[in-house]
């Protein structure tokens, strides 16, 4: 168990030699490593929760093939879609310099790959080291279509802490008794809010608490004595998890592929798309303890799936009997704000860094909820026969059907989107306050925010109570960002500014936005291409809550995008 679990493992000595071999032929100067790997996207027979049902894997598994790689490394992943929906894989937090042809959401940097259609995503991973994953960016397909991505310090690099005993992605999924294309559909039809899931999982399994289930829970093997690095992903598609683990405590030593200034906690909150590594010292009596997950639901009235989800940690010394009870961890409330807010608080950049200034854009983006009115000739089933939508600074992110947004920009399409995203709310209100109901319709459009190459954007992200305030979490593909400051209430730049942190801020790829609440992160655009900045709950995307940038080429070919792959999905 000393390495990651990985199919290579199951590749007889004689193909390692020879694969050894002929990467010594290709890369005779250098210690970074190309890795290749086939996704076939199929359909493929589940049984969870005592029932059997078709769902969409990569290569028949659940969660998919975990990628590990060293920081420098090249991925090369052939997707195939055998199954019978559109699919498209995105690279979760990285960086994708120079490459947003990989990047992934569907009709944002390519068109889907569709049933019997392949693709496959070239990319390096620079600076980044920790744990990511990968996801498919089409409809809810990523309920089921989601793995770990592991990146080792570069070879001869060491971690900036010991070097753990023994490594486990943890991966928290959400589960559906249904094919998930089939509640995403029939919300968007009747506009109501999709029904909620019914299990969590870690790495697949929903565990002890289930029915069904306990056979197949899974199990961590630890020794006493020894340090774990535990890296958390919450794949979750609309739920954001507090996770505990009975008798221990554990070291935050990263998130989101960048490490962190050390914390000790008893409690993590992840919202979906974050990434949390932990270091855990196996100090207690050898026995059986849970690993426990539930939603934290930070909207007031708001239905939410409200089980746990367990899998065991278990010291392997062989001396306590297996039928030994695991004992259970205390979990927060569901609604316990207070808790999440202070773990997210709690994170800094291990060391001072360069703030990126000075700002050249200042953006306020409001993120919330809304209401369209029905069809014409239709009956809804949102609030007083309404459809749910969800905006940005107004704006309900709707997804071109014909091209790409990347492909109609790079070849001069007219008519697919605008450029007229707004840098300020259209109307000024009291956000967070009680909203008046002539607010609550937003407009769906496509448009996007074009930034120069080498901007310095403050993007201030203020949270709404139309309809109902929410922690969202929000997602910028291709980039990572510090983030200064969040807080509660309207943001107040007289005031608030002095509580930017310009010293030493974490660096992620997805902020808790926090209910009712602020908050403000900074980036420099110094990746051409476009990029999705949205909330990760899916069922907010699908509403509308997203937007895209625009980032231009600066000047010669390192500062430009690549030219698109000869094997880019057609339309
Ligand atoms: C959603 O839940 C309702 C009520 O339990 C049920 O009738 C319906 O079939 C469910 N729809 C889907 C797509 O799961
Ligand atoms: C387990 O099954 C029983 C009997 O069918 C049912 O009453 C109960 O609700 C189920 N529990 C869960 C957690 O699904
Ligand atoms: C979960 O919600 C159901 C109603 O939807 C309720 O009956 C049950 O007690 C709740 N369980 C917990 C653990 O809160
Ligand atoms: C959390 O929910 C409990 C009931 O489960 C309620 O008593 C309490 O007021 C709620 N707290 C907040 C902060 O909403
Ligand atoms: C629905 O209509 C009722 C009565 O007009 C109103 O009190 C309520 O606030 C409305 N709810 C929403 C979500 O619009
Ligand atoms: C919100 O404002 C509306 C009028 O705009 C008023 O009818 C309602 O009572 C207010 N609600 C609260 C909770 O203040
Ligand atoms: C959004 O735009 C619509 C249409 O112009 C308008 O009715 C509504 O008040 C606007 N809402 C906000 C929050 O700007
Ligand atoms: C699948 O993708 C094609 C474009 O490549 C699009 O025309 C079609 O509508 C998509 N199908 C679905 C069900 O979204
Ligand atoms: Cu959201």
């Amino acid at each position: 168990m000393e390495a990651l679990p990985s199919s290579s493992s199951r590749q007889s000595l004689l193909f390692f030699f020879l694969i050894a071999f002929s990467l010594l032929l290709l890369l005779p100067s250098s210690n970074a490593a190309v890795h290749y790997h086939d996704f076939i996207v199929q359909e493929t027979p589940v049984k969870k929760l005592c029932k059997t049902h078709n769902i969409i894997t990569v290569n028949g598994q659940l969660p998919g093939p975990t990628l590990v790689v060293r920081n420098g490394d090249t991925l090369v992943v052939k997707v195939v879609n055998r199954g019978q929906y559109n699919v498209t894989i995105h690279w979760h937090g990285v960086r994708q310099m120079r490459t947003a042809w990989a990047d992934g959401p569907e009709f944002v940097t390519q068109c889907p790959i569709r049933p019997g259609g392949h693709y496959t995503y070239k990319f390096t991973i620079k600076g980044q080291e920790g744990t990511l994953w990968w996801h498919a960016h089409s409809s809810w397909l990523r309920a089921t279509v989601y793995g770990a991505l592991i990146i080792l310090p570069e070879k001869d690099k060491g971690y900036p802490f010991a070097k753990p005993d023994r490594q486990f992605p943890i991966i928290l999924g959400e589960w559906w008794n249904r094919d998930p294309i089939s509640v995403v559909r029939q919300a968007t039809f009747t506009g109501a809010a999709p029904n909620v899931s019914d299990a969590f999982t870690i790495n697949g399994e929903p565990g002890d608490l289930y029915n069904c289930s306990s056979p197949t829970t899974t199990i961590f093997p630890i020794k006493q004595g020894t340090t774990n690095l535990l890296r958390f992903i919450n794949a979750a598609l609309n739920t954001e998890l507090f996770i505990s683990i009975a008798g221990h405590s554990v070291t935050v030593v990263g998130a989101d592929a960048s490490y962190t200034k050390p914390f000790t906690t008893s409690v993590l909150m992840l919202a979906p798309g974050q990434t949390t590594d932990v270091l855990l010292t196996a100090n207690q009596p050898p026995s059986r303890y849970y690993i426990a997950a539930h939603a934290y639901s930070s909207a007031q009235g708001v239905a939410f799936d409200n089980t746990t989800t367990t899998a065991i940690l278990q010291y392997d010394c062989g001396c306590f009997p297996k039928s030994n009870p695991p004992s259970f961890p205390l979990l927060p409330a569901f609604n316990d704000t207070n808790t999440a807010t202070s773990f997210s608080r709690k994170f800094a950049s291990p060391s001072t860094v360069q703030i990126p200034s000075p700002v050249t854009d200042n953006l306020f983006f409001t993120v919330g909820l809304g209401l369209l009115p029905c069809q014409p000739g239709r009956t809804c089933g949102g609030p007083n026969g309404t459809r749910f939508a969800a905006s940005i600074n107004n704006v309900s992110f709707v997804l071109p059907s014909a091209v790409s947004i990347l492909q109609a920009h790079e070849l001069g399409v007219n008519g697919v989107f605008n450029t007229d995203f707004p840098s300020s709310p259209p109307i000024q209100f009291d956000y967070t306050g009680n909203v008046s109901r002539a607010l609550w319709q937003p407009v769906p459009a496509t448009k996007v925010y074009k930034l120069k190459y080498g901007a310095v954007v403050e993007l201030v992200l203020q949270g709404t109570s139309i309809v109902t305030a929410e922690n969202h979490p929000i997602h910028l593909h291709g980039y990572d960002f510090y983030i200064l400051a969040e807080g509660f209430g309207n943001f107040n730049r007289a005031t608030d500014t002095a509580k930017f942190n310009l010293v030493n801020p974490p660096l992620r790829n997805t902020v808790g936005v926090p209910v009712n609440g602020w908050a403000v992160v900074r980036f420099v655009a110094d990746n051409p291409g476009v990029w999705l900045l949205h909330c990760h709950l899916d069922v907010h995307i699908t509403w509308g809550l997203a937007m895209a940038f625009l980032v231009e080429n600066g000047l010669g070919e390192l500062e430009a995008l690549e030219p698109p792959p000869l094997d880019l999905p057609p339309c």
